[in-house]
């Protein structure tokens, strides 16, 4: 659709006024504010919020959509905190029934992909006690001696902030030490919701909104980009989830050092809030619609699809989303723990290219930092599209 199509689209009378202003904000590139947004998720459809989601996703990458060849390295699975969402932990005193890779198990892990042409490694864990700063230090020096090519994208804000007061140091000076060893940037694990009180409820005892928001603000300032996700789709309702995006673009206007913003779908397997069910599609596609439309400083939008599945991955790119992450290659436990329908998340790129077409965007192999490294645009025009045979 042209701009002006979709403006005629937004102007029929059927829509209610107020909505009519928020999408002719959208339309001429003004933000939008925070009963917006909250206007948004409650009262337009799921057309209206993904149309709009849709033009400024295209207004911004067209139909590229990224992806990237990475794989994990989740250190362990015990950890000193008790989040009630997470199905994966276990706490110190169960350590016997979790898992604790030693320092060669895990540069193994990177020497198994030797030849191949990943460009990122993801470490995230839980937080084990004995696992220090020094320990991390190490791990990516090692790794970055064996390949200094692979990006190194590692410990959300939870881990660094356990790591840094263990080591009786401030958050600038630990983030320092990390760089120093290698690590390029920080992924967005541990942000959940930062309402104060839903925290409290869901994951009371780990670093609380201002300690994540500093650590990232800290990370930007030294050169370092990352990413911001959001738990949602369990006890908050549509204001926290407003408010965590608002703390969200107010950082990115100060230091511009986020590159996507991961909203992550609560999964009920297994943990100690299973008895809340979990949200819809719609639900989930409205989520990615509003965030696309009103953090409008953030230049990518990510469905991570071991967490959504393959298909509603596909489908969020018509709500805004312009990114599936990665290869992964089954080295990932968080989410099948959780209960995704992807038990063993793996995909080759091959696969991942034509889960991108299958829907008609045009896949675009990028390295952590959205560089392109492949653009498989004219690959689709070459090609012959089997319906008008
Ligand atoms: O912080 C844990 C979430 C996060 C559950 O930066 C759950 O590129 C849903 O942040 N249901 C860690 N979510 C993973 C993460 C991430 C993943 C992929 C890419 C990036 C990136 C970051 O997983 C945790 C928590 O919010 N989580 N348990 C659950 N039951
Ligand atoms: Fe530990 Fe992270 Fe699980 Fe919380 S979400 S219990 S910090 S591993």
């Amino acid at each position: 659709m042209t701009k002006e199509q979709i403006k005629s689209f937004f102007s029929k009378t059927e829509f209610k006024k107020e909505l009519r202003i928020v999408a002719e904000k959208v339309l001429n590139n003004q933000r939008i504010s925070e009963a917006d947004a909250l206007l948004l998720f409650e009262k337009a459809s799921l057309s209206f919020s993904g149309t709009l989601a849709n033009f400024i996703r295209e207004q911004l990458h067209g139909d590229h959509t990224y992806f990237n060849r990475n794989f994990h390295i989740e250190p362990t699975n015990v950890c000193v905190f008790a989040c009630k969402f997470c199905s994966y932990s276990r706490l110190y005193a169960h350590r016997d029934e979790g898992w604790e890779l030693t320092m060669q198990q895990m540069v193994d892990i990177v020497k198994g992909y030797d030849g191949k042409p990943v460009t990122e490694v993801h470490i995230v864990g839980g937080v084990h006690p004995k696992m220090n700063l020094d320990f991390f230090c190490d791990l990516i020096e090692k790794i970055k001696d064996h390949r200094p090519d692979l990006h190194i994208k590692g410990f959300t804000a939870v881990e660094l902030d356990y790591m840094f007061r263990k080591a009786n140091l401030s958050m600038e000076e630990g983030l320092k030490k990390l760089k120093a060893s290698g690590l390029q940037s920080l992924p967005g694990g541990g942000a959940e919701i930062f309402d104060e009180g839903v925290r409290e409820i869901i994951s009371g005892d780990k670093v609380d909104a201002k300690g994540w928001l500093d650590i990232h603000e800290t990370a930007h300032k030294l050169g370092m980009h990352s990413n911001a996700t959001m738990l949602y789709g369990h006890i908050e309702n549509y204001s926290h989830r407003v408010d965590h995006m608002k703390r969200l673009r107010d950082l990115q206007d100060k230091t511009k050092g986020f590159n996507t913003f991961i909203p992550l779908k609560f999964r009920n397997h297994n943990n100690d809030m299973s008895n809340i069910p979990e949200s819809s599609i719609v639900e989930d596609m409205k989520m990615y619609a509003v965030a696309r439309i009103y953090l409008d400083n953030f230049p990518h939008l990510k469905a991570y699809w071991p967490m959504l599945g393959r298909q509603n991955a596909q489908l969020a790119l018509s709500f805004g989303v312009n990114d599936i992450d990665g290869t992964i290659d089954d080295s990932t436990k968080i989410y099948s723990m959780a209960g995704s329908e992807e038990q063993n998340p793996a995909m080759s790129t091959s696969e991942l290219v034509s889960l991108i077409k299958q829907v008609k965007r045009v896949p675009v192999e990028r390295d952590t930092l959205y560089n392109v490294i492949k653009d498989y645009s004219e690959a689709i025009h070459k090609e012959v599209d089997p319906m008008l045979n």
